[in-house]
């Protein structure tokens, strides 16, 4: 029998369940207009393989196109269990609530949360979907991980159907602190639903910190207080007899993988062939980042821009390169973003640039992972300038990647990155003279001083890596379960 086929509240046969929006797989479109699965390991993946391969691990999540099939996709050591999203599933679900609601409430209303009830009945419906499906794949006292801001709700609705199964959940983007939390008129079913995990993992201690102070303000307002009896202290939410631990849990990338990568003959080559594509300028400067409003590329552009008017970036010996994967391209706010950024970039290269030489190199599309790599090896300033970011892996990924201790990070203060990578030039990214600086000096480093830097960064980020963040995730659900 399918094990889609059981009934609701029956249990399956996996042992370990990763619940998150995207299943790990890229649906390739066959020329009959068929379509075809392909698995695509980011980063979370990696990181859990392993543990999906010894314990019999299945993966539940939208497969990223509309009314796909709920057909399992059974391989050797993973199950994945795609969950169906109707079209206006994902208009309200996916595109409303989620990117249009919830992504800029919780980065700091650097663009106007839009509260639509319509959306928010979609988010309900769709993550009790999520549970569901959930609920059918899990083995009797399975281990879940839900991952993500669009499955909140997914924790107490997943307890209600299987009170036996342990329940983690992180959030991979900030957590906001009280007084904008507050705006959202769904405040305290959002905690609540969080709340029935066992333990509710963050990024940094700050976001913790934020999610302690609103669970005791907040937690059962949507039955009687007296009745749930909500105490929150460093840590921990006791909720009538439950306990939920909460903790901070840096995520990272697989350093030693790009590390090795990054030191091979094809990508070395492939970096001296991108520089000498670029006219062999004297210095390169390299953004990469989904083009997401959070990511502050216009701060970067703005900046660049300044120093070339100020003479202090020589125009005929620098370029910049800004890789921006497309990204939410039907979310009203991003149309805007992309206008925006594309006019920049073309005021600096009309003013600057030259016939056959564009001072900004500009790319709106994904580039396959060993290119990406090879900018890396290329890139003499690494750009990270987001208004707010839960971690920023690309800045570990940059590190990563420059075993010949070459390069330099600037990074702003405002990603989760920043408490970690010390040594990178750290900059404010609301404060354009500071970003002016940073770069300036970036640009402008000895060749010891960049050295001393990187190999303190890369001393943080090869020792910390995605591995050790899941091991450190999963070993303290297994301790909260067992408390
Ligand atoms: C969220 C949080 C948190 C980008 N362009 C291409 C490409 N990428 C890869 C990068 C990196 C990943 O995508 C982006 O990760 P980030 O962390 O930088 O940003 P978000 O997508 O916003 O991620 C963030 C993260 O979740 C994990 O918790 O760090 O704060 O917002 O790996 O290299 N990869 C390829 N081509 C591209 O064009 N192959």
């Amino acid at each position: 029998m399918s094990p889609e086929g059981g009934h609701r509240g029956a249990s399956g046969n996996s042992d370990f369940v990763v619940v998150a929006n995207r299943l790990p797989i890229d649906i390739e479109r066959l020329p009959d207009g068929s379509t075809r699965f392909k698995r695509s390991p980011g980063g979370l993946v990696t990181a859990l393989e392993p543990l999906l391969r010894k314990r019999r691990g299945a993966w539940i999540g939208w497969a990223g196109v509309p009314d796909s099939d709920e057909e399992p996709i059974f391989e050797e050591d993973l199950q994945l269990y795609p969950v169906r999203l109707s079209a206006d599933d994902v208009a309200k679900y996916y595109e409303g609530f989620s990117n249009a609601t919830l992504w800029p409430l919780y980065h700091d209303l650097i663009v106007k949360p839009v509260y639509h009830r319509e959306w928010w009945d979609s988010y309900v419906e769709v993550n009790r979907r999520f549970a569901e499906a959930t609920a059918r794949a899990a083995a009797p006292g399975a281990t879940v991980w839900v991952q993500d801001y669009q499955l909140q709700l997914v924790p107490k609705m997943l307890r209600m159907l299987r009170p036996d199964v342990t329940i983690g959940f992180f959030l991979h983007i900030p957590f906001p602190p009280v007084e904008l939390f507050m705006q959202m008129p769904w405040r305290s079913e959002i905690i609540d639903g969080l709340l029935g995990a066992d333990l509710v993992g963050f990024h940094l201690p700050g976001g913790a910190q934020n999610f302690l102070v609103l669970s005791r303000r907040l937690a059962g307002a949507t039955a009687s207080r007296a009745s749930v009896g909500v105490r929150a202290r460093f840590g921990e939410v006791q909720v009538g007899f439950r306990s939920v631990k909460v903790g901070a849990f840096p995520i990272s990338i697989d350093s030693a993988d790009l590390d090795r990568k990054s030191r091979t003959r094809e990508v070395r080559q492939r970096a001296r062939q991108i520089r000498a594509e670029l006219g062999n300028p004297r210095k390169i400067l390299l953004g990469v980042d989904r083009l997401d409003y959070t990511k502050g590329i216009d701060v970067r552009l703005h900046a660049f821009s300044e120093l070339l008017e100020e003479h202090r970036v020589k125009h005929d010996d620098t370029v910049l390169v800004q890789l921006a994967t497309p990204s939410r391209e039907r979310v009203e706010s991003y149309i805007a973003m992309r206008e925006d950024i594309e006019q920049q970039v073309g005021h600096i290269n009309g003013e600057y640039g030259r016939v056959g030489h564009p001072i900004v190199h500009y790319l709106h599309r994904p580039i396959p992972r060993d290119e990406l790599i090879a900018f890396f090896v290329a890139a003499d300033v690494m750009l990270v300038t987001p208004l707010r970011d839960g971690m920023n892996l690309v800045a570990k990924e940059y590190v990563a990647c420059r075993n010949d201790l070459g390069g330099a990070l600037v990074l702003s203060e405002f990603t989760g990155a920043a408490a970690e990578l010390r040594q990178a030039y750290l900059t404010n990214p609301h404060d354009l003279e500071g970003v002016k600086d940073a770069i300036e000096a970036a640009l402008n480093q000895t060749p010891d001083e960049g050295r001393r830097r990187m190999r303190a960064l890369r001393r943080q980020v090869l020792a910390h890596d995605v591995d050790r963040w899941a091991r450190a995730f999963l070993d303290a659900l297994g301790s909260a379960k067992s408390a």
